[in-house]
């Protein structure tokens, strides 16, 4: 079987069209990272293939390097991914010393990884020492997500309060709460840095005046993650100048004990 035809890259596919039609993904904002085992690769490509050598201009760390990536593409566009996807994607591995990817299929126009491919690498290191089963993650700008960032003080504790106050949900599906980095240049290593710093305790990190970062052992939970946090903030952007019920906070602490969550500590205070 082709490549383009495999499950993983329909996955991208699919999950690329389906948030470009939330509209989170205007022109080439975004970009998605699926960590692929050596034996899913094996089954269409030989190990040592490489058409040619990308520079990732910083060290990827020791865990991610002789992986695998299927990544979308920079300047490349979420809408046109399920059309062309072995120009917008590209399958690469990371070389022994850290320093380069060999790509393997994709990228056809000569093209290269996503500008952020330093905090997608350093997320999934981060990940990984955390959950050995992580596979993804997920970069995306959710309307709302913003517009909530843009509102409070850049303070996770905050944050995750404010979520958690507005939807019952979002205790369930994000009891660790969500990291938050002020606004800052993206595309950097130092903006890598300080995602992954974050994401060893999160799976979410919220980039206040850009968008956000999921992280999951596959798709669905990325996805799923980012799009509680969205929904969670359409709530509280809808509701901020009128807001009659919110959440008590023993519905908070009574849903964490039926679902047997770690909540986040310091954002509800237990009486
Ligand atoms: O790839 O979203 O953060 C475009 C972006 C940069
Ligand atoms: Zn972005």
């Amino acid at each position: 079987m082709n490549f383009s035809e495999s499950k993983y890259v329909k996955e991208m596919c699919e999950i690329t069209a389906n948030m470009y039609r939330q509209g989170w993904d205007e022109r080439n904002g975004g970009n998605i990272s699926y960590l692929l085992d050596r034996d899913q690769v094996r089954e269409f490509f030989p190990i040592e293939k490489q058409i040619r050598k990308i520079e990732l201009g910083f060290v990827a760390d020791e865990i991610v390097r002789n992986k695998f990536f299927l990544v979308t593409g920079t300047g490349k566009y979420f809408k046109n991914v399920e059309k062309d996807p072995e120009n917008n994607l590209g399958l690469v591995k990371i070389s022994k010393d850290g320093k380069e990817a060999g790509l393997i299929w994709g990228f056809k126009d000569g093209g290269k990884f996503t500008s952020e491919f330093p905090a997608h690498l350093m997320s999934h290191a981060a990940r990984l020492k955390v959950n050995p089963k992580n596979r993804v993650i997920m970069h995306t700008h959710p309307l709302y997500t913003i517009c909530m960032g843009a509102c409070l003080p850049v303070d996770e504790k905050e944050f995750t309060r404010a979520l958690w106050k507005s939807n019952t949900e979002a205790v369930v599906v994000f009891p660790e709460g969500i990291g938050v980095l002020p606004c800052m240049v993206c595309g950097t290593t130092e903006i890598g840095q300080a995602t992954a710093e974050k994401m060893k305790k999160h799976r979410l990190v919220s980039w206040t005046n850009h968008g956000i970062y999921g992280a999951g052992e596959d798709i669905d939970e990325a996805f799923g993650l980012i799009e509680t946090v969205e929904k969670t903030a359409q709530i509280y952007m809808l509701t901020i100048d009128h807001v009659e019920n919110v959440i008590p906070d023993n519905v908070i602490i009574g849903l964490a004990k039926l679902w047997n969550l770690k909540m986040m500590p310091g954002v509800i205070k237990e009486k």
